[in-house]
Order: C-alpha cells, then structure tokens, then sequence
C-alpha cells in the first residue's frame, strides 16, 4: 500500500507512533511537505470527521487522531517554515472563544510563518477582547480568527463589533476561516477576507496588506 495511504490509515488508528514514524520515513523519501500534509495526514484526519459525525467513532478515537496528526505535523513544520525569510507583516491569529480546535489554527500558522509573517499565537478559546487587546500590545495589523464549531462562529462577529467599538475599523483588518466559516458568512458578519484553508490565509492577508 501507499505509506501516504498508511500514514491516513495510521491517524485514523489514532497511532501517533506509526505516524510519526511513516512521515519521518516520506519526508526522507523526498515527497514534498504539501502532498504529505494533504495525502496523508489531511486525508486521514477528514476520514476521522466523517466517521465522527456517523457515530463510527467517538470522542477518545478523535482525541488519539488528533495526538496522531501533530505527531506527523510536527515533523512537516520546518519543512513548511524556512529559516531567514525576512518578515512582511504581522499576525494575531487563535481560534475563538470556546473553541478548542486548534490543528487547523496551528497549520494556518505554520503557512503564515513559512511566507513571511510574523505570528502571534493566541492558542485555542480566545476570547474576543484579547484578539483585539493583543493586537494593539503587538502592533499587529491583522486579527486571523478560526472556528470549527457552530456555537463558537458568533464570537468572530463580537471581535467585529470591538473592533468598531474602538474605532479601530480600517487600522485593523480581519480573516476568518474554519470548517464551518465560508465568504458569505464573513460578509455578513463584516470581517475582511475569508481563508478557505491555509494557503488562501495567505494569499488574503497579503492582498489585505497590499504585499
Ligand atoms: Co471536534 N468537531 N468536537 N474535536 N472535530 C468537528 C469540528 C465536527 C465537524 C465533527 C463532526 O461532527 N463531523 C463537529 C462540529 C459540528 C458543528 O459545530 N457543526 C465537532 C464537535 C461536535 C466537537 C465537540 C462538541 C464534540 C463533543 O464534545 N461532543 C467537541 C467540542 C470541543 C470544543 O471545541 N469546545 C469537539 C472536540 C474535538 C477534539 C478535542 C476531540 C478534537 C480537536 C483536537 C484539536 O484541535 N487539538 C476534534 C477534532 C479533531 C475534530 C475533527 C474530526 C477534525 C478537525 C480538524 O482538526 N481538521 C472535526 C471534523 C471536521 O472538521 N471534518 C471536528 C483538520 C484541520 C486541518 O482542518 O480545522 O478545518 P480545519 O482547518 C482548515 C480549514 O478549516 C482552514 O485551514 C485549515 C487547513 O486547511 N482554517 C482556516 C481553519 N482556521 C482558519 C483560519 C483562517 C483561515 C483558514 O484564517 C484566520
């Protein structure tokens, strides 16, 4: 079988030994970062979501799959950030109050630093003041904010409403992202940009910093 098979099979197992293991043994093989990140461990961790959401598996096999995903994640991250790029921007990223996804987040990252900008990680259930307060501490130009939950969305809207409350509207720009974020809701909520995943995170904020 095809060890980028393996490697979803193995997070899917929730075996973050074999994870790290087979991704070691890729990265050596000169497959590049991107196909490991979206054949392997991408395909695993949506296969994970799908069985989840059926009732196949539950939480303790999702919690091991995502152990098993930063095991491989970790090993891809220097791949993904190269050392002396010189930095164009900087970052206030975490996911929102409440929400304790973070992969998506932490990935988001590693696309952000790998080009250039400067990040400021907030972590996981950030609430929505320090978004803003963080930002300012930081002299950060851009507030990324993920969500991967329904309940925890509304929160992206009240940092919008902090951001106009301070007159900080324009000084300030926003991105959102997250599974269930999409362009409209970030029009209708009135952030900036939408990032659909790590890649466009980038492409957005640099187009909102006119790089
Ligand atoms: Co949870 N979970 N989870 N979970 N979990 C989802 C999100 C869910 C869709 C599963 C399902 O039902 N199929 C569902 C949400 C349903 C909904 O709201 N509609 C769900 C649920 C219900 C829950 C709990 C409520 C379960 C419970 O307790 N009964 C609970 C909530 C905890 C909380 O947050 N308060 C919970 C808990 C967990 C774990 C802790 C076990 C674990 C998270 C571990 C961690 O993150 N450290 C977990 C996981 C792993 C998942 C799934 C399976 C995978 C998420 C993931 O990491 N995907 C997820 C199912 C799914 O999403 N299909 C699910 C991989 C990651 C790379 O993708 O995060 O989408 P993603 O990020 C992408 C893009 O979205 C985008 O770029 C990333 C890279 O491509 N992106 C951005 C993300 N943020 C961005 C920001 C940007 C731009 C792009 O700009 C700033």
């Amino acid at each position: 079988m095809c060890i980028l098979k393996q490697i979803a099979q193995k997070l899917e197992a929730g075996d973050d030994e074999a994870v790290g293991k087979l991704t070691a043994e890729v990265i050596a093989g000169k497959i590049s970062a991107k196909t490991i990140l979206d054949d392997g461990l991408l395909a695993g961790m949506s296969v994970v979501g799908v069985k989840f959401k059926a009732h196949d598996i539950f939480l303790p096999d999702v919690l091991l799959a995502a152990k098993a995903m930063y095991a491989g994640m970790d090993l891809l991250k220097p791949l993904l950030i190269k050392d002396d790029v010189p930095t164009i921007g900087k970052v206030v990223l975490g996911s929102v109050k409440g929400d304790l996804h973070d992969i998506g987040k932490n990935l988001v990252a590693v696309m952000l630093k790998g080009a250039g900008f400067e990040v400021v990680d907030l972590g996981h259930d950030v609430p929505a003041e320090k978004f803003v307060d963080s930002a300012i501490e930081h002299e950060a130009t851009i507030i990324g904010m993920s969500a991967l939950l329904t309940t925890t969305m509304p929160q992206m809207k009240t940092v919008v409403d902090i951001v106009k409350e301070r007159g900080l509207e324009g000084k300030l720009k926003l991105i959102i992202g997250g599974a269930p974020v999409n362009a409209g809701y970030a029009a209708e909520i009135g952030v900036d940009a939408y990032g659909f995943d790590g890649l466009s995170a980038v492409e957005k904020v640099k187009e909102l910093l006119e790089l």
